[in-house]
């Protein structure tokens, strides 16, 4: 079955062609300070917010900045969870992910059992995500104990992404760790492409216009950044990462 936010990124995905989203990290940002992102972001053409980081934000923080992007702007708000700790009644959405590559059984089925009764109590819809570390990896490959598939090796996140598809996951997301110095290689993101059928999120170190140029036509879907988003005056940064997304179309 597929929900409304689900439905809507497909659409979106189906008539834009990739799609951008602003990742914000809770932990970084104070709740005007996230609204302000947000309603500038949206100005700028990003789809969709994703709130979420690797570390430690409490959850009452975690709802008052979602209650506070929800009562500026009307995009989706999609939960990007590093653990159960990550699940706010208030958001829309939850990328219900599994980190394909990790080596601790729980970030692939533990957390999801621990968290899968308060998504439903809480009705948030689940959109089912297969999750796969690349590159360095970052603090996202450190807490979720992955074995990080290295860039020179696209067959091997082919692998791990089409197991994902086999599995069920609706989307499957190459993620290069946030802040990554460098974005998930063009060849590899190709290579994903080239065996699935579900959307590929790409996210990790994509700071301008040319990366996300490159990122978007390699064949994501849908490209994700933060950092450079909290570092950079947000309306001109948004619109020129759109911008290399929208010529990628041409
Ligand atoms: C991190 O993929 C996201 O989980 C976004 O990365 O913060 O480097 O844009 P950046």
């Amino acid at each position: 079955m597929v929900g409304r936010i689900e439905k809507y990124l497909l659409e979106k995905i189906e008539s834009e062609g990739t799609i951008h989203i602003t990742l914000i990290d809770p932990e970084k940002v104070t709740s005007p300070q996230a609204c302000r992102v947000a309603r500038k972001a949206k100005l700028s053409g990003t789809s969709a917010i994703m709130v979420g980081g690797s570390t430690f934000a409490s959850t009452m923080h975690l709802d008052n900045v979602i209650k506070a992007v929800k009562r500026t702007v009307n995009t989706p708000v999609i939960l990007f969870p590093n653990n159960v700790s990550g699940i706010s009644r208030y958001a829309d959405a939850i990328w219900f992910m599994s980190l394909l590559n990790s080596v601790d059984p729980y970030f692939l089925i533990g957390a999801q059992i621990l968290g899968a009764p308060l998504v439903e109590k809480c009705r948030i819809e689940p959109i089912s995500m297969g999750y796969i570390i690349v590159g360095d990896g970052g603090t996202a490959g450190v807490i979720g104990k992955a074995v990080s598939i290295p860039y020179d090796k696209p067959e091997l996140a082919a692998a791990h992404a089409l197991a994902g598809q086999y599995l069920g996951m609706h989307f499957i997301y190459l993620e290069a760790g946030s802040g990554a110095r460098r974005p998930v290689p063009s060849e590899m993101i190709h290579a994903v492409k080239n065996h699935i059928d579900v959307p590929l999120i790409v996210g990790g170190g994509i700071k301008s216009r040319s990366q996300a140029l490159a990122v978007a036509s390699a064949g994501a879907d849908i490209i994700v950044t933060g950092n450079v988003i909290e570092n950079a005056e947000v309306r001109s940064k948004v619109a020129e990462l759109v911008e290399g997304i929208r010529h990628s179309r041409a």
